[in-house]
C-alpha cells in the first residue's frame, strides 16, 4: 500500500456496543488516554509496571526481587530474576483448586459432533498422571521432550506436563516432514517423543506414529522413548523396547505429582523457526517472562473477562498455538477451545457453527483463512448466531483491508473489536495491536505498540532512527520486554547474530514497517529471505537446500511470488546437471516431492521453473530480486542489471514464466 492508499483507509472507532452495552463487561483499557498512560508508563518505568503486573497475573512460590536486569548488547536479558514459579502451577493447580468444575478445554473434534469438555479438575489429574509417566521414563528437570501430535487434549496435557517436572518442550507441527522432525530432535536433543498412532483432519486420517517410526529409523537418535496416543486405533508397526502406549501408561500413574519449583529464568520450552540462513533455530523461551507476556495480552489484547470463551484456530505446533490455546488463556484460568478440523470441513461454515454451538467470545485466526473464506461467498456465514463474540483477531501475516472489511462486517457484525496482531515466535507474545475498547482501527494496520513495546523505525542502511512519516524502514524494539526470547538453543551467538547484533542496542525483527501521520505502524512484510506462505514461515534457503539435495539439481533460487490468497506463494527456479534425459513434467512433479518429502507439504513451491541459467552478478550471486520482479509482473521496472553477469538470461527466464511475448 501506498501512502495515498493509507490516506484513503477509513478509520473505525471503538464500536459503542463494547462501551455501552449493559450485557458487556468494561473493557479493561477503555480509552486511548488510559491506553497511552499506561503505555508511556510500561516503557518509562517498565520495574513498577510489570513488577505489578506479574504479581496481579502469576502465582510465585518464591517472590521476585529484581524485576529486570540486563541489555540488547550485552544479550543477557532476564527478568524476575529470583523468582520461583511453575507454569502448569499458573495454568491448572490454582484453578482446579477454586473452581474445579469449570471447563478448561472445550475440544471441538474434526467431526462436529464430536465434541470433549475438560474440567479444570481433570486437567490437573491427566497433567499430573503423564507428569509422572515422564518422570518414570527418567525424564528430569532441563531435559527435553519432543512432542509430535494432532490438535488432541492431550498434546495440552503433554506440554504442560513437561512444564511441570521442569522438562522443556519442543512441540513439532504435525505437518512437519519425517526430516524435519530428525532434525528437530538431534538439535534438542529429545529422550521422548509423545505422539498419537494418527491424527484426524479434514475427514482424513494422518499417518503421524509412522512419520515419527521414519523420523527415527537407521540413525543414532537421542530418543528413548515413544508415548503413542491411541487417536484413531488403525494398528501402527511398534517396536516394544521403545514405544509404550499412553493409555497404559498413565492408567499406573499416580494422579499427583508436586510441581517442581522453577527459577523465572529457567526454559520452559523451544520452538524451532525459520530464518533467512541455515537451519532452523530453537528460538528458548524462559518461565516468568513469556508467561506474563501471554497472560497480559490475552487480558488486554483480547480484553478477557471471567467466564469467556476464547477460541484461537492456530495449531499448538505454532507459536500462536503456544500463547493462545494455551498458556495465556489457562494462565488467566478461561475456557479455551481447542479445534482439531479444518475452516471448511464438512463446510464452509465450520467457524461460525463453532462460535455459535459454543458461544465464542474471541476468535483469533490468520488472513489466509479469511481470505479463503470470504470467497466461497457470504451464504455460509449469513443466518448463523454470532452475537457472542466481542473480539475478533488476525495474526501471522499482513491483513488485506478488503480480507478486514469482511471480516468487520460480515463476521463482526460492525459491532466487535477488530485486532490486527503482530508479532514473531521470538517476541513470545503480541507486540503490536490494537485494544478493544481504545483504539480507533485502520483496516490494515495493527495499530499501536503493546505495553512495554517501544518500536522503532530505523533506515535500513544506516541504523538511524527515522522520523519520516510513510517512508518503509526495518522494524525494531528500543528496550527488551518480559517475554522476548533469550537464546538460540545451544548457539547463543546465532541469536545476537540475527537479532541483536545487526542494530546495536535494538532488537531487530526482520519486518518493514512504516508510521503514518497519526503514528499507526503499518508492517511490510519480511525485509529478509523469510516468506510467508499462509502464514506459514519459511526459509528460502532451506527450501534450496531442499531442491538441491535432489539428484538432477545444480542449483535452485527460491523466492515469494504474490499471491491473493496464501499472501505469499514459492516459486523455484532450477537449473540441472548436465545429462538429466527427464521430461520437465515428470521433474517438477519429482522436485516438489521432494520438497514435501524434506520439509512437509506446506512448503511446497506453487511453480517450478526449469532454467537454463540464474540471473547472477559477476560474482556469482543469484539476484533474486529480478527473479521477484520477474515472477509479480513487474519485469519491466527490473531496474539497474547491469551488474548481471549476462544480461541475456533475464529474457529466457521471463518467456519461461510468462511465456512467448
Ligand atoms: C505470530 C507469528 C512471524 C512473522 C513476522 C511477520 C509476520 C505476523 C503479522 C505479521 C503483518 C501481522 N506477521 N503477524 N505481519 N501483520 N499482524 O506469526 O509468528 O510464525 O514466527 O511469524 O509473521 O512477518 O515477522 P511467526
Amino acid at each position: 500500500m501506498t501512502s495515498a492508499d493509507i490516506d484513503q483507509i477509513v478509520t473505525h472507532p471503538v464500536p459503542e456496543r463494547l462501551l455501552k452495552s449493559p450485557d458487556f463487561p468494561t473493557p479493561h483499557v477503555d480509552s486511548m488516554e488510559k491506553y497511552k498512560a499506561m503505555w508511556k508508563e510500561s516503557v518509562e518505568k517498565p520495574k513498577e509496571f510489570f513488577g505489578k503486573l506479574a504479581t496481579d497475573l502469576l502465582s510465585w512460590s518464591k517472590p521476585f526481587q529484581t524485576v529486570t536486569h540486563g541489555s540488547f548488547e550485552k544479550g543477557d536479558v532476564a527478568w524476575f530474576l529470583e523468582g520461583e514459579l511453575n507454569a502448569s502451577y499458573n495454568c491448572v493447580d490454582r484453578h482446579a483448586l477454586k473452581t474445579p468444575d469449570k471447563i478448561a478445554i472445550i475440544h471441538e473434534g474434526d467431526e462436529p459432533d464430536k465434541v470433549r469438555r475438560i474440567t479444570y479438575g481433570e486437567l490437573l489429574r491427566d497433567v499430573c498422571r503423564m507428569a509422572n509417566v515422564l518422570k518414570s521414563l527418567g525424564v528430569r528437570k532441563g531435559d527435553n521432550v519432543a512432542i509430535y501430535m494432532p490438535m488432541v487434549p492431550e498434546a495440552i496435557v503433554g506440554i504442560l506436563a513437561c512444564a511441570r517436572i521442569g522438562a522443556i518442550h519442543s512441540v513439532v507441527f504435525a505437518g512437519f516432514s519425517a526430516e524435519s522432525l530428525r532434525d528437530r530432535v538431534m538439535d534438542s536433543s529429545a529422550r521422548v517423543i509423545l505422539t498419537s498412532d494418527e491424527g484426524r483432519r479434514g475427514g482424513k486420517n494422518i499417518a503421524t506414529k509412522r512419520i515419527v517410526d521414519d523420523a527415527l529409523r537407521d540413525r543414532e537418535t537421542p530418543v528413548e522413548h515413544v508415548i503413542v496416543l491411541r487417536r484413531t486405533g488403525t494398528p501402527v508397526p511398534w517396536e516394544n523396547d521403545r514405544d509404550l502406549w499412553w493409555h497404559e501408561e498413565v492408567a499406573k500413574a499416580r494422579t499427583f505429582c508436586s510441581p517442581e519449583p522453577m527459577n523465572s529464568e529457567d526454559p520452559l520450552f523451544l520452538l524451532y523457526t525459520s530464518g533467512s540462513t541455515g537451519a532452523p533455530k530453537g528460538i528458548l523461551h524462559t518461565t516468568g517472562g513469556y508467561l506474563l507476556g501471554a497472560a497480559a495480552t490475552v487480558k488486554y489484547i483480547f480484553d478477557y473477562h471471567e467466564n469467556d470463551i476464547f477460541a484461537c484456530m492456530a495449531d499448538i505446533g505454532w507459536v500462536t498455538g503456544h500463547s493462545y490455546i494455551v498458556y495465556g488463556p489457562l494462565t488467566l484460568g478461561a475456557t479455551t477451545v481447542l479445534f482439531e478440523s479444518t475452516p471448511t470441513y464438512p463446510n464452509p461454515s465450520r467457524f461460525w457453527n463453532l462460535i455459535e454451538k459454543h458461544k465464542i467470545t474471541q476468535f483469533y485466526t490468520a488472513p489466509t483463512a479469511i481470505r479463503a473464506l470470504r470467497r466461497l461467498g457470504d451464504e455460509w456465514v449469513e443466518g448463523i448466531d454470532l452475537s457472542s463474540l466481542r473480539v475478533i483477531g488476525s495474526v501471522g501475516e499482513p491483513i488485506n483491508p478488503e480480507a478486514w472489511d469482511w471480516y468487520n462486517e460480515k463476521v463482526g457484525k460492525g459491532k466487535c473489536a477488530v485486532v490486527d496482531t503482530y508479532w514473531q515466535t521470538e517476541t513470545g507474545s503480541i507486540i503490536v495491536s490494537p485494544l478493544p475498547g481504545a483504539t480507533p482501527t485502520k483496516p490494515g494496520s495493527a495499530t499501536f505498540p503493546f505495553f512495554g513495546i517501544d518500536p522503532v523505525i530505523l533506515d535500513p542502511t544506516t541504523g538511524k532512527v527515522m522520523d519520516v512519516v510513510d517512508e518503509t524502514g526495518v522494524l525494531a524494539i528500543r528496550q527488551p520486554w518480559p517475554s522476548m526470547a533469550r537464546s538460540v538453543y545451544n548457539n547463543h551467538s546465532r541469536f545476537m547474530e540475527t537479532y541483536l547484533s545487526p542494530y546495536p542496542g535494538y532488537y531487530f525483527t526482520g519486518d518493514g514497517a512504516s508510521r503514518d501521520k497519526d503514528g499507526y505502524i503499518w508492517i511490510r512484510g519480511r525485509v529478509d529471505d523469510v516468506i510467508n506462505v499462509s502464514g506459514h514461515r519459511l526459509s528460502t534457503a532451506e527450501i534450496e537446500s531442499a531442491l538441491v539435495h535432489h539428484e538432477t539439481v545444480a542449483e535452485a533460487a527460491v523466492i515469494g511470488g504474490f499471491d491473493s490468497l496464501t499472501g505469499q506463494c514459492i516459486h523455484a527456479f532450477v537449473t540441472l546437471k548436465p545429462h538429466i534425459e527427464a521430461t520437465e513434467d515428470f521433474l517438477t512433479k519429482e522436485l516438489t516431492l521432494q520438497v514435501r518429502k524434506i520439509i512437509g507439504p506446506f512448503a511446497a513451491p506453487k511453480r517450478i521453473y526449469i532454467v537454463n541459467d540464474h540471473p547472477k552478478t559477476r560474482s556469482g550471486k543469484i539476484m533474486r530480486r529480478v527473479l521477484r520482479k520477474i515472477v509479480d509482473n513487474e519485469h519491466k521496472q527490473l531496474g539497474d542489471i547491469s551488474t548481471l553477469a549476462d544480461p541475456s538470461v533475464v529474457a529466457v527466464i521471463i518467456e519461461k514464466v510468462h511465456g512467448p511475448v
